[in-house]
């Protein structure tokens, strides 16, 4: 019998212990236990990882689609000359909603949707750590993600483009409420974004399977782990500049302004202080996406383990060295920004050194050319012309040229795209079994993909060439006679093209959810554990949680006598065993916290805090009380879940 928030009123389940294989007593209490609650109650107190992550990944693919409606509308726009679709100040919140959209409430968020869905099914985890704050930081992104959308569906968008410079998002250029909002919801979607950060370090850290040392760790574990240190460092910076621009707007300071002693390129350096380290923490993740598919697609663990994961360290600590190649065309001295060039290139070592180990891995493995690997491979191809033309904007020289064109437009989109979109798909296609429980279509998958590939590379490869001849980005319109007229329409089609292979992605998954092939725990022959456990997952991921002697478990027979699994937590509450931060030796027990609403009640509280600061100063004092409140409930001790801690006690 189970009370109304999921909790066994009964102590039955005491005595049982896990460790027994799947559909025994202890199994079914297991899955009990870690279940979330039903009905439309139970969804608000729902904090299972595996709940959460997905709702995550729906939300972010939301917005994916929702920013890829605006780029849609773009094209349009731009398709012909003089086309009077959309005035200017419309065009300015589009470009500026598409490219925060994107940033900001899809591909960060969606890597990080990734890593608290498999994080735990690859280290052979039951759950994330913090388990509630994860709840947490989804609402709080949700809230703050739709907050930005409303503003635009009320005119109320920011219109200076995803990184705002100042003084045109001051209070003198941009009088109103549209960049208040903006600036006050980058803040606030940020936050979550560091929440999940701490939840994934954790996660790592403490609740891996015994036996995976560090360096038994899946290289996209690794990946994200790196990635969750990079947001921890880059996440504040934005979120301390917003603020100070929310404080120049509404009380009167002047951190932006010289006129009173102020600065506005303090603006830049903090801005692409995180700015430049976010392109980083969208592809990173990718990287980790492209070990998994490659490894699994040859049949072979990836090349050079240990240059792998020193290549990913190196790359988030000099992604953090390079903002200033975003500032070229200011009046900065230039041997500093030579320094700055200097380590732009210095970065292509790391990224290139990953690039031939999967290659290498390629080379001597057995090839399989299924749909996620097409995609990884794409990765090469996208990726490396991304690069290539990053390494000629990093040059001072060319880049005062191309600044501010459309060449830039073309670069950045073929980094993100090919860095971590394309990756992106590849990982839905590879994992989507594993949410599902079936197979994607692999004929509407191929041509999902080739239709992406070829129209991706029509819609942006034309923008280099409209970029070198003078196309400058963020205009509404231009006048014919420039000579861009049929590039323009030729990047429309390609867009729109791209945009139908999306669709057809999205519709293989609708459909192969019921007619797609019944996978099994493990469809691609992959070696890492979430290919252990049942497709879907059950809700404790694993009846019996690995005792892990290698790299690829799945590929690996254990030394004959060793432990394939621990036992002995218990069935009847969310116990969890804490191993060791470097050898994941087992440590401690410790017990997980039940379901509850109050989350999700104290991200609505936080929204209230965070959109009345907006409109009065007075939302601190009064927006903290009910924030103080709903934390101060969720915090407290429940008596029901202490009895049952007890009565575990008592039995073992
Ligand atoms: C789905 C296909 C996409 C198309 C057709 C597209 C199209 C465009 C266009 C035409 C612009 C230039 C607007 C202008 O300067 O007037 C733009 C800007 C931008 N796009 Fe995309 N885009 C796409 C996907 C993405 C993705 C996936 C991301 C990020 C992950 C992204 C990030 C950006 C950013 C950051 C800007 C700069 C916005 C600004 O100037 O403030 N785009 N996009
Ligand atoms: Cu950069």
């Amino acid at each position: 019998m189970r009370g109304p928030l999921g909790e066994q009123p009964d102590e039955s389940g005491a005595h049982l212990k896990d460790g027994a294989p799947a559909g025994s007593a202890a199994a079914l209490a297991l899955d009990r236990t870690w279940s979330d609650p039903p009905g439309l109650l139970g969804w608000f107190c729902a904090i299972n990882h595996k709940t959460i992550a997905t709702r995550f990944l729906v939300t972010t693919l939301a917005f994916f689609a929702l920013g890829g409606l605006l780029a849609a509308a773009m094209r349009l726009q731009l398709s012909r000359p003089e086309n009077g679709l959309m005035g200017p100040d419309l065009y300015n919140q589009v470009f500026t909603m598409h490219g925060s959209t994107m940033m900001f409430l899809f591909a960060v968020p969606v890597m990080q949707a990734m890593a608290t869905y498999f994080v735990p099914l690859m280290i052979g985890a039951r759950s994330v750590a913090f388990p509630r704050m994860n709840a947490y930081a989804y609402y709080v992104f949700l809230a703050g993600g739709t907050m930005l959308w409303i503003a635009f569906a009320f005119n109320s968008a920011g219109d200076a483009g995803w990184f705002a410079y100042p003084p045109l998002s001051g209070p003198d250029y941009s009088p109103g409420k549209r960049i208040d909002f903006w600036a006050q919801m980058i803040t606030y979607t940020e936050l979550a974004a560091l929440l999940e950060a701490v939840v994934v370090i954790t996660t790592v850290f403490k609740l891996r399977a015994p036996g995976m040392t560090l360096g038994r760790m899946p290289l996209f574990v690794w990946a994200m782990l790196v990635t969750a240190f990079a947001v921890l460092f880059a996440m504040p910076a934005v979120m301390l500049s917003s603020t100070a621009l929310l404080l120049d707007r509404l009380v009167g300071t002047h951190f932006y302004n010289p006129a009173e002693g102020g600065d506005a390129i303090l603006w830049q350096h903090l801005f692409w202080f995180f700015g430049h380290p976010e392109v980083y923490l969208i592809f990173m993740p990718g990287l980790g996406f492209m070990s998994a598919i490659i490894s699994t697609f040859t049949k072979r663990p990836v090349f050079g383990y240990t240059a792998m994961v020193l290549s990913l360290i190196a790359t988030a600590f000099l992604s953090f060295g390079l903002w200033v190649h975003h500032m070229f065309a200011t009046n900065l001295p230039d041997l500093g920004k030579t320094f700055f060039t200097a380590a732009s290139m210095l970065i292509a070592i790391p990224s290139a050194t990953q690039i031939f180990c999967w290659l290498a891995t390629i080379g001597g493995g057995r090839l399989v050319l299924r749909t996620p690997m097409l995609y990884a491979l794409s990765f090469f191809f996208i990726l490396v012309i991304g690069g290539m033309t990053g390494l000629m904007l990093a040059s001072v020289s060319l880049d005062t040229q191309v600044h501010d064109t459309y060449f830039v437009v073309a670069h950045l989109h073929y980094v993100l795209i090919g860095g971590a979109v394309f990756p992106l798909f590849g990982a839905l296609y590879y994992w989507y079994p594993k949410f599902t429980g079936r197979v994607m279509s692999e004929k509407l998958g191929k041509a999902s993909f080739w239709t992406m590939f070829v129209a991706f590379n029509v819609a942006f490869f034309p923008m280099h060439v409209l970029g070198l001849q003078g196309m400058p980005r963020r205009i509404y319109t231009y006048q014919s006679g420039m000579g861009w007229d049929g590039l323009n329409l030729l990047s429309s089609i390609g867009s729109y093209a791209f945009a139908f292979g999306i669709f057809l992605t999205l519709a293989n998954a609708i459909r192969s959810r019921r007619a797609g092939e019944v996978a099994g725990p493990d469809p691609w022959g992959a070696g890492t554990l979430e290919w252990a456990t049942d497709s879907p997952p059950a809700p404790p991921n694993f009846h019996r949680i690995p005792v892990v002697h290698g790299p690829y478990p799945l590929w690996e027979v254990p030394p004959a006598g060793a432990p394939t699994h621990v036992a002995g937590l218990s069935a009847g509450i969310r116990e969890h065993l804490i191993t060791t931060v470097i050898d994941a030796k087992p440590d401690h027990r410790t017990t997980f916290p039940a379901p509850t609403p109050w989350p999700f009640v104290a991200a609505i509280c936080t929204t209230i805090l965070f959109t009345g600061l907006v409109f009065t100063p007075w939302a601190v004092v009064w927006g903290t009380i009910p924030v103080a409140i709903a934390l101060t409930i969720w915090f407290w001790p429940k008596r029901a879940e202490v009895r049952r801690a007890l009565a575990v006690e008592k039995a073992s």
